[in-house]
């Protein structure tokens, strides 16, 4: 564990808070809790240690807390997704959910007094949402066409899987990860086209081929596991990961994750994410919560010592990166039906606008995917759900259902690839409002313009880029504006941001559009800059 206890003069409040009393321990004082409720609560088990479990007061709708799962690799069963509607279900018009830019799902209108009735159903169909928020791993991000996609190159779920369970003992909790110096994101992909964003993770593992023969020396008395790289039967490429490190957004500084020089066979994945927050957990800054993350870590000490009490915690020197990764895909949305590797099936990706929907919803989904699929749902991370193995011969009959007519198959060249945070509604963090805002936009430009192309639009209320504004073609992130003597809600509009192939981070290339004044800008950048056209101008022309 940490040393944090010979140190907390010098520690801020969450640190201070960690060192008396660990975020897990209020797993516990569950049952008492839900007596109390959440006014005569302490407040800092309330505001803060909750989260440890998955379970986040909103000051915005006080007594209404939100519930961050964790989906591993994106990924529940039909009757998974039926638990989360009876939770939310009983909430009426408070109570829907919406999926995250991680492949997950957040549950609103959670009342503490069923809690406990809450965490034994999650229990009893293999859900979890323990350590999902404050200073421990987010849910592991994996490719959402794993095990379905012909192309793909490694099957990231059970990988995926077994550092979450790693992480987090299997879902129970477990406290040698629960003090991290702030949050921390794992990300891994086994296909072309970078599905997870890895350069925007902490910790990214994507494929690549090593040589034989080019593997480096095992330290520490250890088997040396890199010979076989030189033996004559296993000249061939041998598969595995290149790992990023450092990838982060905060208010106060945003970094692509840059290469560790490591490639790690996928066997040994586990342990490296175990070494890797070691390091950060024992070793990583505490001092200021603005300079927490990884990269602080590794801007301090430079790569190469990084690397070093890497390989010390793993018992083993790591071998150097492939020269190359196999990213060299743009990267696919998976709306739309697509052929599976397995032949006869199929995947359909449905478009859930802004990644909201309703228990009604929800149990419809979950429907949907008994009857004509595997009784599986996954998520991407950009908010939208997929179905996978639906045979042929009941595609054309899946495609009838009127569900599809809301979550489309086939939605608007900007509403395909909308994405956005939570905004206002429920964020404290919020400087404007933005799912609903996003939705109204969307919807005026797309009747006044036409489009060759999708445009990716991401809406974040607020600098913390939850929404990833710097992955977009176009950003939008929250800030107040003052016009006319009043202070408004307005946007900085991010461009430039590539996924994918060469993935690089979009930049502000203008700042302070008042919302009210935000559509004809949004409008002329789509025409300038991708090709849409005014409908009007096309009706004239013909
Ligand atoms: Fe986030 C804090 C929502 C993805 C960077 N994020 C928050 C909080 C918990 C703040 C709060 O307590 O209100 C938001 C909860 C609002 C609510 O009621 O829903 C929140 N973040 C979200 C979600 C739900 C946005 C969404 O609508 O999809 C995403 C949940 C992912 C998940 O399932 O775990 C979400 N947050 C992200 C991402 C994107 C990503 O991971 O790819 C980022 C940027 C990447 C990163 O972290 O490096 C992100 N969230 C932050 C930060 C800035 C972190 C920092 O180092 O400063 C905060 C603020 C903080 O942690 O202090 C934050
Ligand atoms: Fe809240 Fe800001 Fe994150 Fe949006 S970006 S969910 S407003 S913290």
């Amino acid at each position: 564990m940490t040393d944090t206890a010979t140190t907390i003069p010098s520690l801020n409040k969450f640190e201070k808070f960690k060192a008396e009393k660990d975020g897990l321990a209020v797993k516990a004082e569950i049952e008492k809790f839900a007596s109390l409720g959440w006014e005569a609560m302490d407040e800092c088990d309330r505001d803060h240690r909750l989260k440890w479990l998955g379970v986040f007061f909103r000051p915005v709708t006080p007594g209404k807390f939100m519930m961050r799962l964790r989906m591993p690799n994106g990924i529940l069963t039909s009757h998974q997704m039926r638990v989360l509607a009876e939770v939310v279900q009983r909430y009426g018009e408070d109570g829907y959910a919406d999926i995250t830019t991680r492949q997950n799902i957040q549950l609103r209108g959670i009342r503490i007094q069923d809690l406990p009735d809450i965490f034994n159903k999650f229990e009893a169909v293999g859900l979890t949402s323990v350590q999902s928020g404050m200073d421990n791993v987010r849910n592991i991000t994996g490719d959402p066409v794993a095990g379905l996609d012909a192309s793909e190159l490694f099957d990231t779920r059970e990988l995926v899987q077994q550092i979450q369970d790693m992480i987090t003992n299997n879902g129970v909790g477990n406290s040698e990860f629960s003090n991290l110096p702030r949050k921390f994101n794992i990300a891994i992909t086994g296909g072309r086209d970078n599905s997870v964003h890895a350069e925007i993770n902490d910790l990214a593992f994507v494929p690549a081929f090593k040589e034989g023969g080019q593997g480096g020396q095992r330290g520490h008395g250890e088997k040396d596991e890199t010979a076989s790289l030189s033996s004559p039967s296993s000249l061939s490429p041998i598969f595995g990961f290149n790992v990023l490190v450092g990838g982060f957004f905060s208010a106060k500084r945003c970094d692509a994750a840059i290469p560790l020089n490591a490639w790690v066979p996928p066997e040994d994945v586990v342990a490296v994410c175990r070494a890797i927050l070691e390091v950060f957990r024992d070793r990583g800054l505490r001092a200021n919560r603005q300079k927490s993350r990884l990269m602080w870590l590794i801007d301090e000490w430079g790569l190469d010592k990084f690397r070093s009490e890497v390989e010390n915690r793993l018992g083993k020197s790591l071998i150097s990166a492939a020269a190359k990764d196999e990213i060299d895909w743009e990267k696919r949305d998976h709306i739309g039906v697509y052929k599976q590797k397995q032949p006869g099936l199929n995947y359909v990706g449905l478009n859930i606008p802004v990644g909201r929907f309703f228990a009604d919803d929800m149990f419809e989904i979950a429907r949907l995917a008994e009857v004509y699929g595997s009784n599986e749902i996954r998520l991407t991370v950009e908010q939208n759900v997929i179905i996978p193995n639906i045979a042929d011969t009941r595609l054309a009959t899946f495609l009838t259902e009127r569900l599809l007519e809301r979550f489309r198959i086939e939605p608007g060249s900007l509403m395909r690839s909308l994405v956005s945070c939570t905004g206002a509604q429920f964020c404290n963090f919020a400087l404007i409002e933005t799912k609903n805002r996003a939705l109204a936009m969307i919807k005026t430009l797309e009747s006044e313009l036409t489009f060759t192309q999708t445009v990716r639009i991401h809406w974040t209320g607020c600098p913390n880029s939850c929404g990833q504004p710097q992955v977009a073609d176009i950003g939008l992130m929250g800030t107040k504006v003052r016009k006319n003597g009043k202070t408004l809600e307005g946007v900085d509009i991010y461009m430039g941001g590539k996924v994918g192939k060469d993935a690089h981070l979009g930049t502000c290339v203008t700042k302070s559009i008042p919302c009210e004044d935000l559509q004809p800008v949004l409008r002329q950048l789509l025409i300038e800059n991708f090709g849409a056209r005014a409908k009007e101008e096309l009706v004239v022309i013909s």
